[in-house]
């Protein structure tokens, strides 16, 4: 696909933040936004924001979002040029992909046989291996027996990891630290991948010890270019759940960047990759990097990217799919400043993260310098159980990350979301952690400090709330004292009217 065609409609396959996300990248490229709902978001923010809404189905994922069929039926029907998958759902289903191309709409992603290769873990890490992207040391072929299976892990050694091939996020995978724990480990991989997965193969890896999650963001075009836009860390997880990204990483040096980089445009060129992407990578605590899976997708992190090299990954994503050229100036992007997203779920990090459903009864987000708010929800918004808990994104930029850590910190003061519990006090919290300010981060940082309640949610909201009120009190105090005795000549109290006349006398003439 060489030729260059402008979109007129682009339907939203997906619902919250992520929805409004892209809503927002067509409307700046004057390309109309139709979205698809289910029942429990008919009166979403994406509904509300999108030019033209379908509904799609009864609230379950399984008979709404999660309908590729019935979806690209419904593209053709509204004269919709492409689709945009957005994160999770329908995003990374190859199959999705192939109906799309079928019906000869564009998928503004990467094409199906990219997302095909990239599925199978033992696939890609051969593929990743003929390309020389550096993989961790381990098999490469799956498993055909539980003795063979034991040979192999004592050629790379303990500890080991046992993996699905079909699996990916977490899923499908055990530590084995001694010969003893294979036997029943390799049996339980392999069941719980045949049931969750229908494939039953699984293979070993060189277990890396408190490695750190670091990413490369790639970006191909549909003219041989691709393009690495530089790493995100990721290492704050909770069991699998990613919950504070930052970009640059406090240990990738420009020399690590390239060399990352590069091994990630490798990793896309091998499978003809296009569209944005993700590059994962274990880096170890000796400097070395090793392909962990490629994300065929727009990550729910890639604000952090776009804070830091300027770069619209959606706009890109667009124009992409539309046959334009990646420009020269993408080549070399360098990160400017840092940056730092949270993600605010609506789950109660006082009670075991349980999820907290309900009306959102006050929502004030945080404003001013360097901070952006991905959010999908509005104040009197309804949180269903149906889908992730996931409201929105707290993004703050800093020229480094120590200001990027003061205005989060900042923000977090700011933010209210009442009548749903979130997890904004655990990072309140967060935010004042020594490592976490120090960036010694790993992926199991997290859930160590949670199970050693070293991260007990604190500065509650309604402390703030108190001293809001205390102040308030006070306030009014000395207003009823100073209004007791005669206003000085040209004080405080005379500036400040003449001041609000000024303004209402120019009325809305001067800003509109
Ligand atoms: C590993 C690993 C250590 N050694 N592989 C977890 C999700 C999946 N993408 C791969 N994962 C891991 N693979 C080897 N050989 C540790 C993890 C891992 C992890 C990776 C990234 C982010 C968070 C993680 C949390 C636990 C384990």
């Amino acid at each position: 696909m060489a030729s260059v065609r402008k979109f007129e409609k682009v339907l939203i396959a997906n619902r919250g933040e992520i929805a409004v996300r892209v809503i927002r990248g067509l409307r700046e490229l004057g390309i109309k936004a139709a979205t698809i709902y289910s029942d429990a978001d008919r009166r979403s923010l994406a509904v509300l924001l999108s030019d033209e809404a379908y509904r799609i189905g009864p609230a379950p994922s399984r008979d709404s979002y999660l309908r590729g069929d019935a979806i690209v039926e419904l593209a053709v029907e509204i004269g919709a040029d492409a689709i945009h998958p957005g994160y999770g759902f329908l995003a990374e289903r190859a199959s999705f992909a192939r109906r799309i191309e079928e019906a000869g709409l564009q998928l503004i992603g990467p094409p199906s046989s990219a997302i095909e290769a990239m599925g199978s873990k033992l696939e890609s890490r051969r593929l990743m291996i003929a390309a020389g992207v550096p993989v961790v040391p381990g098999g490469e072929s799956a498993l055909a027996s539980l003795e063979e299976a034991t040979e192999t892990a004592s050629a790379i050694g303990y500890s080991v990891m046992l993996k699905a091939s079909a699996g990916g996020g977490g899923k499908g995978m055990r530590l084995i630290r001694e010969p003893g724990e294979m036997a029943a480990a390799f049996r339980a991989t392999r069941s719980e991948a045949a049931a969750s997965f229908g494939d039953d193969a699984v293979y070993l890896e060189k277990y890396v010890e408190q490695p750190r999650h670091v990413e490369i963001q790639i970006l191909g075009d549909h003219h041989g270019k691709v393009v690495s836009l530089g790493e995100r860390e990721c290492s704050l997880q909770r069991r699998h759940q990613k919950v504070v990204e930052e970009a640059p990483s406090p240990v990738v040096s420009p020399e690590l960047r390239a060399r990352m980089g590069e091994a990630a445009v490798r990793a896309a060129e091998a499978v003809g990759y296009t569209n944005a992407g993700t590059v994962e990578f274990l880096l170890d605590r000796s400097g070395e990097f090793y392909f962990l899976e490629m994300n065929t997708r727009l990550q729910v992190e890639h604000p952090v990217t776009e804070m830091v090299t300027g770069v619209d990954l959606v706009r890109w994503q667009i124009a992409i799919a539309q046959g334009e050229a990646l420009g020269s100036e993408l080549d070399a992007v360098e990160p400017r400043g840092h940056a730092i997203e949270l993600r605010l779920y609506a789950e109660d990090p006082f009670r075991n993260f349980a999820p907290s459903p309900g009306v959102i009864e006050r929502l004030r987000l945080p404003e001013g310098p360097g901070v952006r708010n991905d959010c999908g929800v509005y104040e009197g918004d309804e949180i269903s159980i149906h889908y992730d808990p996931m409201l929105g994104k707290l993004i703050v930029w800093g020229a480094d990350r120590g200001e990027a850590l003061r205005r989060l910190r900042r923000a977090l003061q700011e933010i209210r979301i009442e009548g749903i519990r979130t997890t904004v006090p655990l990072y309140r919290s967060l935010v004042d952690d020594a490592d976490f300010i120090a960036g010694n981060l790993d992926i199991a940082m997290l859930d160590r400090k949670l199970e050693a309640g070293e991260l007990t949610p604190a500065h509650a909201s309604e402390h703030t709330d108190l001293t809001l009120i205390a102040a308030a009190l006070e306030h009014g105090l000395r207003q009823s004292r100073a209004s007791a005795a005669p206003a000085p000549e040209g004080g405080r109290r005379g500036h400040w009217r003449e001041a609000g006349r000024r303004e209402s006398l120019r009325g809305g003439g001067a800003w509109s």
